[in-house]
């Protein structure tokens, strides 16, 4: 563990479900003389007032996160506890797939990519659930792409470190990838949980829309059920005694998600059809997803989505370089640095050669 005056904050990326985001340099002394200075994500998370310090049980779970280590996970390096709030420390990565899909790919991604970053997706939550770590709000904000186009899940096992329903930011909690059972009310739940939340990402990767885009935690069940049918104790046993099920609900026939998801291709909506099932332990696991024909085509290649070209879009409308908004939370660090919403022309030159001089070195 290192402390607040290793970092230096930069700007703020955005709010997150336990805390503010910010982009910051971690100042690592390298010699006498020399300072590395290194890109990370800090996340400020606010623990209940009530507490004092940082409860041993929480700085235990965030210490074995520090352990999960995979190529598809964003790697946690620093815990700064600093009661009554903490800060993570994670690698720094361009851009979340919201984005990516909102700008980069608005006219849509191409399958090959989607491909990849379905591949990178599962392999990443297969990892976390082969070490019993789940998520439990898997949502394009938090599959996180670097520049040469790895993908990489951030927040994984949050939920049961701070396991806390309340929201410490202004953001506003999509529903829209949240499994049928948490919206049910069940209370053990499942990896299940993560892989309802890869298929509706799968969906709109593919579609260019969100598949069940519900404003309420109702809306969003009837969402779910207009296109699934409502389901009942034949594809759903127990379905019945799940707290928040009422046998009043509307009776929406069963249907086929294919006639929903038109654009995508028949081994997609195979795949799609065993990621969203209603009964949590017929739905299929991260592992045998991975084996779908879908991914035949990528198996064993290295298909990566460069950023190369879509650096120079992002960096004019990116929330990365929108000035800090104020936040209800009292905010004791600010950036010392806010870049400015529109990149000037002279900056887009320089970003260009700079650009051309590394491909240039590659290519050599
Ligand atoms: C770790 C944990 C959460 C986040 C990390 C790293 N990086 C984030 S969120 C991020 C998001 C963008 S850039 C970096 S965005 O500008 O595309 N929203």
């Amino acid at each position: 563990m290192s402390n607040l005056s290793n970092y230096k904050v930069l700007s703020k990326i955005g709010e997150g479900t336990y805390g503010v985001v910010y982009k910051a340099e971690s100042l690592t002394s390298e010699g006498p003389d020399e300072i590395a200075h290194d890109l990370v994500a800090m996340k400020k998370i606010r623990l209940s007032d009530h507490q004092e310090g940082v409860p041993v049980t929480t700085l235990r779970e965030v210490a074995l996160l520090k352990q999960l280590c995979h190529p598809n996970i964003v790697r946690l390096r620093d815990i700064i506890p600093s009661s009554p709030k903490l800060y993570l420390v994670f690698d720094f990565m361009d851009l979340d797939l919201k984005q990516c899909m909102d700008s980069r790919f608005c006219d849509g991604m191409p399958d090959e990519y989607i491909k990849s970053c379905m591949e990178q997706i599962l392999r990443g939550v297969d990892f976390c659930h082969s070490n019993d770590v789940l998520h439990r709000d898997l949502k394009p904000q938090n599959v996180l792409i670097d520049r040469e186009g790895r993908v990489k899940l951030a927040d994984f096992g949050l939920a049961r470190a701070f396991h806390s329903n309340k929201i410490y930011t202004h953001e506003v909690v999509t529903l829209w990838y949240r499994a049928p059972e948490l919206l049910l009310g069940q209370e053990k739940y499942t990896a299940a949980v993560d892989i309802w939340s890869v298929g509706c990402i799968f969906a709109e990767l593919a579609c260019r829309k969100p598949l069940f885009p519900g404003d309420s935690e109702i809306d969003e069940l009837f969402k779910i059920f207009k296109c699934l049918g409502t389901p009942d104790e034949a594809v759903w046993p127990g379905v019945g005694s799940l707290p928040w099920y009422q046998d009043q609900f509307p009776r929406w026939s069963t249907k086929e998600i294919g006639a929903e998801v038109a654009m995508m291709s028949e081994e997609a909506v195979g795949l799609l059809q065993r990621l969203l099932v209603y009964e949590p332990c017929q739905r299929l696991k991260a592992e045998d997803a991975l084996e779908s024909p879908y991914f035949d085509a990528v198996r064993g290649k290295d298909v990566l989505l460069s950023l190369d070209d879509y650096k120079l879009a992002a960096d004019n409308f990116s929330p990365a370089s929108e000035p800090p908004t104020q936040s209800t939370v009292s905010d004791d660090i600010q950036p010392v640095h806010v870049r400015s919403t529109t990149l000037q022309p002279e900056q887009l030159q320089l970003d260009i050669e700079n650009r051309q001089t590394k491909k240039r070195k590659v290519s050599k």
